[in-house]
């Protein structure tokens, strides 16, 4: 199965992917952890990310393709994938199928969370006082939900005219959202 879950931030898609990771045997592939990840190291290119991602603003296409490109290379995608964060604006999704094809992996399934906006800032809030992300300030939350309706909002209908897109209400507890996902994806 390669999967790639689509939604705004907070409708739940890192959440989501933890859990399906297991229940699929799978790996998760998260751009946001991967940057996450290079920040932490401090490595040259988590100190060109940190800034742009506290901001709320999306790091460059040409950095994050060649950070999925040396993780979709690793052994452990042979039997799929489930990636979360990627792609993000209309360049990553045309970069997206270009890759695949080129590693003969096309994707099975794009599932898309939808989530209104009052719940998702709910929701940031409430990992703000839990986890303190550095991006979960509001002002940051702000600039990720204009950049989704701008940049990433348009990826939908890249998908759905592909055929390959499915929409899932992703209201609920997180059982419930995970048990619709699972239902929705292809056998
Ligand atoms: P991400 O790490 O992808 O952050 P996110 O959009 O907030 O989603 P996330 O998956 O973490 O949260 P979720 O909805 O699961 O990106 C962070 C930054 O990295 C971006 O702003 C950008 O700068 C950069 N970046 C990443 N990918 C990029 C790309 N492709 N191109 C350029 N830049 C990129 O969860 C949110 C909260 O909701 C959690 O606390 C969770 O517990 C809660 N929640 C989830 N489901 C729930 C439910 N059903 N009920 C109650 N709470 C729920």
């Amino acid at each position: 199965m390669r999967l790639v879950l689509l939604g705004p931030p907070g409708s739940g898609k890192g959440t989501q992917a933890a859990r399906l990771k297991e229940t699929l045997s799978i790996p998760h592939i998260s751009t946001g952890d991967l940057l996450r990840a290079e920040v932490a190291a401090g490595t040259p290119l988590g100190l060109q990310a940190k800034e742009v991602m506290a901001r709320g603003d999306l790091v460059s296409d040409e950095i994050l393709l060649g950070m999925l490109e040396s993780r979709l290379g690793q052994a452990d995608v042979a039997n799929g994938f489930i990636l979360d964060g990627y792609p993000r604006n209309l360049a990553q999704a045309a970069a997206l199928d270009s890759l695949l094809a080129k590693i003969g992996q096309p994707l099975d399934a794009v599932v898309q969370l939808d989530v209104g906006t009052d719940l998702l800032v709910e929701r940031i809030a409430g990992r703000a006082k839990a986890e303190g992300r550095e991006d979960d300030n509001p002002e940051s939350v702000r600039k990720r939900l204009q950049v989704y309706n701008d940049s990433t909002a348009p990826v939908i209908g890249y998908f759905a005219d592909r055929g390959t897109l499915t929409r899932v209400d992703g209201v609920g507890s997180l059982e419930e959202v995970l048990g619709r996902i699972t239902t929705a994806l292809p056998r």
